[in-house]
């Protein structure tokens, strides 16, 4: 492993509060999630060719977002070119996550030089990921990671995790085709938040989950078929409003590889209900 930068050397841009979330929050977050539905989406479109040397496969975790769904077969936001027919108009936020998300808006615009944010950045989107164990028959499958990525979305980059504690590693490569130097760990505690931003931590190093604790014995009520959850993380992003279209306003082909999600969604949310007739 590389060492890592020491604190002094470290470009700036990494922000971790252990203590973010309060009990009361904490326990309207926990009814809140015992309300929704995530779903298993496939990484790419069942309709169109994969990329070549790549297989369809099912993503490691159910995951559900606020503010816009970025379909994995949409091949999520990708500025500049990829912005058109990749994030969906979702639910709002519910109020203790609104509540939360004011919060770290008030200290993103407080810390951070108006340089690391595009004109009008705020957290208009959030993704949230479920990690724990796959359950098939009586076979059980950690499947609680996350491999290298970039987060694409303009700006600043806030993660609200709860549960078992997660190894959050930021990597680069060192050589051609690798990503295989840690540049920086983190356990990202229960009830904590994670800001990055800036160029080195947006653009030039990969992040990823390397593993999620078991420590705790935490367990989230969420209704998801063959899946136990034990982690879950809330990532708050920013995309342009003009790059979020309503499901009726998608090109046809893109409707055609999400309404299958849509319909699943619409079966638990009044909201994608609307959404999807308001299609018709
Ligand atoms: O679960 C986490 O802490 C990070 C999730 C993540 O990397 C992502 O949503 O892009």
């Amino acid at each position: 492993m590389k060492t890592l930068p020491r604190r002094s050397e470290r470009p700036p841009g990494l922000h971790y509060d252990p203590g973010f979330v309060g009990p009361r929050d904490y326990a309207a977050i926990l009814a809140w999630l015992g309300t929704i539905h995530p779903i298993w989406e496939n990484r790419f479109s069942d309709r169109r060719p994969q990329p070549e040397g790549q297989a369809q496969r099912q993503l490691l975790r159910p995951v559900y977002w606020l503010g816009n769904w970025q379909f994995a077969c949409l091949d999520y936001y990708r500025p500049p070119a990829g912005v058109e027919n990749r994030c969906v108009k979702a639910e709002p936020f519910p109020p203790v996550l609104a509540k939360l998300v004011k919060r770290i808006e008030d200290l993103v615009h407080r810390k951070y030089p108006p340089e690391a944010m595009p004109d009008g950045w705020r957290c208009n989107t959030c993704l949230v990921n479920m990690y724990g164990d796959r359950l098939e028959g009586k076979k059980r499958t950690d499947v609680a990671r996350v491999g290298e990525h970039k987060d694409f979305e303009p700006g600043p980059v806030a993660s609200v995790s709860l549960g078992e504690r997660a190894l959050f590693q930021f990597v680069e490569s060192t050589r051609p085709g690798s990503r295989d130097a840690v540049v920086l760990q983190q356990w990202l505690d229960d009830g904590s938040l994670q800001i990055f931003a800036g160029r080195y931590w947006k653009q030039q190093v990969f992040h990823r989950v390397q593993r999620v604790d078991h420590c705790a014995g935490a367990k989230f009520d969420i209704k998801v078929d063959g899946f136990e959850t034990r982690r879950v993380n809330f990532t708050f992003r920013y995309v342009p409003d003009k790059h979020v279209v309503p499901f009726r306003e998608l090109a046809t082909e893109a409707k055609e590889d999400v309404k299958r999600y849509m319909e699943a969604l619409a079966q638990h949310s009044e909201w994608f209900a609307d959404a999807l007739e308001a299609e018709e």
